[in-house]
């Protein structure tokens, strides 16, 4: 075969990809009808595609890339590192310079007493690690039968068969044997598609004393744990009342339950703090984190934990790793992704100037005719789509339906937003400037105008 480069026609690369490669989340008939967007480079924000068209990134890749592509320092040490130690494990009572740097600078980048780091490969690795680990410390603790995990409908934790099954996605669920056993879900806080009369705050509130309820119904001595995302992602960027977080820590607080906070999205400067749980007043026994560790440029994933969860795991063997837990060049690259983050200000500048920045413009989206809420936290929002603002009404089509269409708009006027049903969502690198976020603004609006256009032509715009 003939060498595959950026410089072949477009056609010819989604030929190939159609014949060989299979897609996450896709039905890959219809894509290879379609033929995938093939993306050849980036810088900063934007993204390059093969027709040569820029496009600005509004989801950060999928949530992740935090400092911006293109950063030159991320691959002078990812060389340096290869040259040096390439890879080595950290089995068998062996170490090495990047995992123990990193360890100790999320330790020191953490809140509370989170101080210790295990390692994986991505948020669903960490996520797996955090169900034995949770299972293991209460083993460990004399409480064997401490081992349900309650997670919420609609939480995404990740696509392997455990870290699936702790996700609420019904429609994952549907696929492959899962949940996995001793494992519940409780409603997500979602006021604006669920809470109906409600104020938001009572609403809050009951959606967090289902959890409480839950608990007495399990019984107290079978839940091990509690796992949230602070604000939902994958979700929908679902931002909580504000009664629901102090809520939900009272209870982990009151019955002896481990309290999991996902920061797979939320870390790292995405809510304007370095963490979502710091947003969010939550205090976690246990932090996943991924994606924004090493701002996606290789995968690394972990779990960040508390001297006490240390404790007794460390009374015992944990027999749990993975082959690439602490990888010497994910652990470099990180570390100097850390340091960007750090040494440029970047969360400082996300929280006191382009977040709010962009706040102001993206919540104006809700005096659209198809706005029903415009929402946002940092540097991650959404807006709810809607045929009757007044109602908070959801559409007569399928679910996604309109979320589609006006994705396709958004991807035609070569901005990047991804729909979740019905919903809108952003994640922009939190390098994103102001003039990148006028452009984002003004094009999303564009979207939403075409978009409201096709669904009057093809009577779409009208209520379930
Ligand atoms: N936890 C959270 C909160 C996530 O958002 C994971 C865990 C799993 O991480 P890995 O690295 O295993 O993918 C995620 C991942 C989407 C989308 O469509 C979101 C994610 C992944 C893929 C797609 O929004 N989040």
């Amino acid at each position: 075969m003939n060498m595959i480069t950026n410089h072949m026609p477009t056609a010819e690369l989604q030929a190939l990809d159609a014949a060989h490669h299979m897609h996450p989340f896709t039905a890959q008939g219809e894509l290879a009808e379609k033929g995938a967007r093939v993306i050849t480079g980036a810088k900063g924000s934007w993204l390059r595609d093969s027709e040569g068209n820029d496009i600005l990134d509004g989801m950060a890749g999928l949530w992740c890339v935090n400092i911006g592509y293109g950063r030159e320092e991320l691959a002078e040490v990812a060389a340096r590192q290869i040259r040096e130690l390439p890879y080595y494990n950290t089995f068998f009572q062996t170490t090495h310079v990047p995992a123990i740097a990193l360890a100790a600078k999320l330790a020191e980048l953490a809140p509370g007493d989170l101080n210790h780091v295990f390692f994986a490969g991505s948020g669903s690795e960490a996520n797996d690690t955090n169900i034995r680990l949770v299972r293991t410390y209460w083993d460990m603790k004399g409480k064997p039968d401490k081992k349900v995990i309650i997670s919420r409908h609609n939480a995404y934790h990740g696509s392997s068969v455990g870290s699936g099954s702790l996700g609420g996605m019904s429609y994952m669920h549907a696929q492959g044997g899962m949940p996995i056993p001793d494992i519940h879900h409780i409603g997500q806080p979602h006021w604006y598609a669920e809470g109906g009369n409600m104020t938001p705050e009572d609403f809050g509130l009951m959606r967090a004393q289902e959890l409480e309820t839950a608990i007495k119904e399990l019984g107290e001595n079978r839940v091990a744990a509690f796992i949230a995302e602070p604000i939902q992602g994958a979700g929908g960027v679902i931002i909580p009342p504000a009664s629901y977080w102090p809520e939900i820590q009272r209870i982990c607080d009151k019955y002896e339950i481990l309290l999991i906070a996902d920061e797979v999205i939320c870390g790292f400067g995405r809510t304007g703090n370095w963490f979502g749980s710091e947003t969010l007043n939550i205090r976690p026994d246990v932090m996943t984190i991924a994606k924004g560790l090493s701002s996606g440029y290789v995968p690394i994933g972990g779990s960040i934990v508390t001297d006490e969860v240390a404790k007794v795991i460390g009374s015992g063997e944990f027999n749990h790793g993975y082959t690439y837990s602490g990888h010497p060049v994910a652990a470099a690259i990180a570390l100097e992704n850390l340091r960007i983050l750090e040494e440029e200000k970047i969360v400082d500048t996300v929280r006191t100037e382009t977040a709010p920045y962009l706040k102001a413009k993206w919540e104006s989206l809700a005096d659209h005719p198809l706005v029903g809420e415009a929402v946002i936290s940092g540097m991650m929002g959404s807006i709810a789509l809607s045929p009757d603002k007044a109602n908070r009404a959801a559409f007569a089509s399928p679910a996604g339906t309109v979320g589609y269409i006006c994705r396709e708009r958004s991807f035609a006027n070569n901005l990047i937003m991804r729909h979740v049903n019905d919903r809108m969502v952003i994640s922009p690198p939190l390098v994103i400037s102001k003039a990148d976020i006028d452009t984002l603004i003004t094009r999303a609006r564009i979207a939403l105008d075409e978009c409201l256009e096709q669904l009057k032509a093809q009577d779409l715009f009208k209520a379930a």
